[in-house]
């Protein structure tokens, strides 16, 4: 078995990762022009030629692709080699306008699994381990890239899928699963009725691979403490392959890019200027491996920061921090900027769980703004719990960190839709008025 912990790869001196990309760099930007006439015409309109590029440093003189491009190419517009070449396609779940569709060819794949299997790996996976996936399979990206990754690791593979908590629990206890892949959100619920169920001591799970979605670090210390393991989180998205293009080592300190497939940049997101390292701004990749469908200054929307300070596990390739929200998650309740992330922040450092909804409307020419959250069952079964006493201390704490008023109604527990996927923590009513 192959050790996918690939140190000659993950622990390169950075001089030698960013030969490496410059030479994949150039080698890719003359493969996309020559094979994509989209990326041939918007090279060609910015004035640059595949010989301009040659090495990172000429990387700023590409232009930007984003999502609107890949609706506009739907659905073959981007492929860079014939479509007899390829073997799967993976899809975003996106509800509105056209889903963006992926394409890979039978090496975008193995390169994909293999950058899953370095994640697992990373978060302490063998051959002994059982890998348990509960990422929707299926279009959705989460399933198949663990999937893969988990069979290449050696571990013995639950592909699960979403759903079915029954199933699950059952699975988890009977067969001893010691590896948990699924978003989050997810991993509460499962802790919560694991709790409920007094499972906790009939799992063996010691690591969870968490990801799609953002959480905050209240949320990882509430899975860790309930399901008694270490967190570990995992970013990607499907118009660059799907999970592993980031995954976090045991020092849970940013996630490190897989730098020998994808480069990363920061990008002011009004002004398109690049960031230097440590500055907030839009995540930008340029995949400089792929075959069917190679990304060149991908905008994700995705708001973080990198860094090259010095791991202790050893890996030289950079880290991203995770990342705060998406632009388009930011919402502007009463003409501040709120993330989700900020909210949740406060509801778990004052002892909730991450069991709430957050419900913005208009009345009249006035935002408001409501947050639910759920009692825990200790606070629910507590006769001297003060439900006013609580919400006001709530109000309080959220107008500290976002310096508007917000109205929270504490509710009881069990009253909030849970999810089994990416959660949906934000209903904006202002959206019908705009449609
Ligand atoms: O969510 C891929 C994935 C599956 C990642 C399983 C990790 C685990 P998409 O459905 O295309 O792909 O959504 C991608 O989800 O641009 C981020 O906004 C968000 N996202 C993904 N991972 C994280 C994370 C998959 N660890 C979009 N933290 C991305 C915060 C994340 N947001």
């Amino acid at each position: 078995m192959a050790n996918y912990y690939q140190p000659v790869i993950e622990t390169m001196p950075v001089e030698q990762i960013q030969k490496l990309q410059s030479e994949r760099l150039v080698k890719q930007v003359k493969y996309v022009y020559d094979n994509v006439a989209f990326y041939r015409d918007k090279m060609d309109a910015a004035g640059v030629k595949p010989e301009d590029i040659k090495g990172i440093e000429d990387l700023h003189k590409l232009p930007f692709i984003n999502k609107d491009d890949l609706r506009d190419q739907y659905p073959y517009g981007l492929l860079a080699v014939p479509l007899s070449e390829c073997v799967r396609i993976q899809s975003t779940s996106g509800t509105t306008g056209r889903r963006v569709v992926a394409f890979y060819t039978q090496e975008d794949i193995d390169v994909w699994e293999e950058c899953c299997a370095r994640a697992i790996v990373a978060a302490g996976g063998t051959k002994e381990d059982v890998c348990h996936v509960c990422y929707g399979y299926g279009l959705f990206t989460g399933g198949p890239g663990l999937n893969g990754g988990s069979h290449k690791v050696g571990c013995l593979t639950l592909p699960m899928s979403s759903g079915n908590t029954e199933r699950q629990l059952q699975f988890m206890t009977d067969l001893g699963s010691t590896i948990l892949c699924c978003t989050p959100s997810y991993a509460a619920n499962l802790g919560e009725e694991i709790n409920a169920r007094g499972l906790r001591d009939q799992i063996q799970l010691k690591a969870g691979i968490f990801g799609a979605e953002p959480w905050t670090e209240e949320m990882r210390r509430n899975i860790e403490n309930t399901l008694g393991i270490k967190a570990y989180d995992i970013y990607g998205l499907t118009e660059i392959s799907g999970p592993g293009v980031s995954f976090e080592c045991e020092e849970q300190q940013g996630m490190h890019i897989q730098e020998d497939h994808f480069i990363p940049e920061i990008i002011n997101p009004d002004t398109g200027e690049v960031l230097p390292e440590g500055e907030i701004g839009e995540l930008v990749f340029t995949c400089i491996t792929k075959k069917a469908f190679p990304l060149l200054r991908y905008r994700t929307r995705d708001l973080c920061y990198l860094t090259r300070k010095k791991c202790s596990c050893g890996r030289t390739h950079i880290r991203m921090h995770k990342p705060m929200g998406r632009s388009d998650d930011m919402m502007v309740v009463k003409g501040v900027n709120v993330w989700p992330s900020q909210i949740e922040a406060v509801l778990l450092n004052k002892g909730y769980e991450a069991n709430y909804q957050i419900v913005v409307d208009r009345i009249g020419n006035n935002d408001t703004i409501e947050v639910q959250v759920e009692k825990t069952p200790q606070m629910a079964e507590d006769a001297s719990f003060n439900k006013a006493e609580r919400e006001r201390s709530i109000v309080a704490g959220l107008k500290s960190m976002l310096g508007i008023k917000v109205d929270v109604k504490v509710v009881e527990p069990k009253t909030i839709t849970r999810s089994e996927g990416k959660a949906v923590r934000v209903i904006d009513r202002r959206d019908l008025y705009n449609k």
